[in-house]
């Protein structure tokens, strides 16, 4: 889809041809899913092994070495002018959602390649090492979580998480071995704050902000908390033909009562956002009153507490409708996460880059999340919005223009630059 006002900003003379490589990378990679009409790729899948090691081949010829982490996330490195110097890490994920775009998640790694490449290209080398990170799970669609990779490095990965199954009864941990991972060191990957300079994660925006303003790139401020919990109603499974109405205990009608009042509410409340994406009904069956069902919610709102209280309401919304329908509640939060602030000295030099690069300078907060949440707790995090075609994601149309993903390129060049000027004149003092 074209975009009306594209700004006439040269970009540096390497990033448009990059840019195109870059798009022409993702389209290979989006070739590689669990479906084949479809792309839709679980963490620690054939599948997922197929497109890290495209993505290693790729690093290994920008001259990076390249290994993989207990939990099976990617890491190329690309070694410092010096030795000992501190690690500045750009990534993002290659899971997807069930029926994905192309470029949520894979923009970001293959934007850290084409940075490296860049360098390799000029032959210059930074005064700090420079990591591109793939993320192995970052959506949950096979665990019904959230950023298990980056919580790997954060040091934030649970131990009680190696027992949740997928919905073939895998667990975490035998997915982890068979992807060639080892889950009894995942401990291991959390990375020292000390050694890290920080995290810049480049993302389609996903939102309508940036096409709005006729803006290729965007510096993000913040990331909205969230809450995504498992909801079980129990009621009693009966014959279709022959319970009357009145002595229903329907689990189904009392997770639609629930659905709707969810919408209602969240309609109402300013900023809320909240979405029941999966519905299990037991027995599943045409002719039987379903006995059990159990949904997902995802909750988000910028402000923590509002988040919570609303969680709360909902929950005694759901109890009240329990009671009434003679159903039992299970209410499990499965993850959660508080509003994440990006840095902002480490974002004020992602701003000065997009000025520096010629871009005009708009800061917009992130309803989504990102492996940058996980990051944030042991490192300064920012983050680079690329304008996304009618603010469509998690959706095949999802589509960015080689223009903008050349400005983006453009920008990280100059952010990475603009860092080394930083550290190289901290260093002199
Ligand atoms: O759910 C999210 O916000 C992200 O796309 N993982
Ligand atoms: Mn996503
Ligand atoms: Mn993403």
């Amino acid at each position: 889809m074209p975009f009306a006002d594209d700004l006439p900003v040269p970009v540096g003379a390497w990033a448009y041809p990059a840019a195109e490589l870059l798009l022409a990378r993702a389209e290979q990679l989006a070739l590689m899913t669990e479906e084949p009409s479809r792309i839709t790729r679980r963490a620690f899948t054939p599948t997922m092994r197929e497109v890290q090691e495209q993505v290693a081949a790729w690093m290994h010829a920008a001259g990076m070495s390249v290994r993989r982490d207990n939990i099976g996330n990617l890491i190329g490195v690309y070694p410092a002018s010096t030795p000992n110097a501190p690690t500045l890490l750009i990534g993002s994920h290659l899971d997807t959602v069930r029926d994905a775009g192309k470029y949520d998640g894979p923009l970001g790694v293959l934007a850290g390649l084409a940075c490296v490449e860049q360098l390799t290209a000029s032959g210059q080398h930074l005064p700090f090492n420079l990591e591109v990170i793939a993320f192995v799970d970052e959506e949950g669609l096979r665990f019904h979580t959230a950023y298990l990779g980056s919580e790997a490095v954060s040091g934030d990965f649970k131990p009680d998480y190696l027992h949740l199954t997928d919905d073939e009864g895998i667990t975490l941990a035998d997915a982890i071995r068979a992807f060639g991972g080892n889950p009894d060191r995942i401990a291991q990957d959390r990375r020292d704050p000390a050694t890290l300079l920080g995290y810049c994660e480049l993302h389609i925006e996903q939102g309508p902000v940036l096409e709005q303003a006729s803006i290729p790139v965007g510096v993000v401020t913040a990331i909205a908390g969230q809450t995504r919990m498992a909801i079980s109603f129990r009621g009693k499974a009966g014959h279709a033909g022959t319970v009357p109405m009145q002595l229903r205990r329907d689990a189904l009608c009392g997770a639609a009562e629930f659905i709707l009042a969810v919408e209602a509410y969240t309609r109402e409340s300013p900023d809320m956002v909240a979405t029941v994406g999966r519905i299990n009904a037991y027995p599943d069956v045409s002719n039987v009153i379903p006995a059990e069902v159990t949904i997902s919610l995802d909750v988000r709102h910028k402000d923590n507490s509002h988040r919570q209280r609303v969680c709360k309401m909902l929950l005694e919304r759901a109890q009240h409708i329990c009671i009434t329908r003679h159903l039992t509640l299970d209410w499990r939060i499965v993850h959660e996460n508080p509003a994440t602030p990006c840095d902002p000295a480490l974002s004020g030099i992602l701003g000065a880059a997009v000025q520096q690069a010629g871009y005009p300078l708009l800061h917009l907060p992130s309803g989504a999340g990102h492996d940058a949440v996980a990051m944030a707790r042991i490192t300064p995090i920012c983050l680079l919005f690329v304008r996304c075609a009618g603010g469509i994601s998690h959706h095949p149309d999802e589509a960015v223009q080689v223009g903008d993903v050349a400005a983006a390129l453009d920008v990280l060049h100059h952010f990475v630059h603009l860092l080394a000027n930083q550290l190289s004149l901290g260093t002199e003092q």
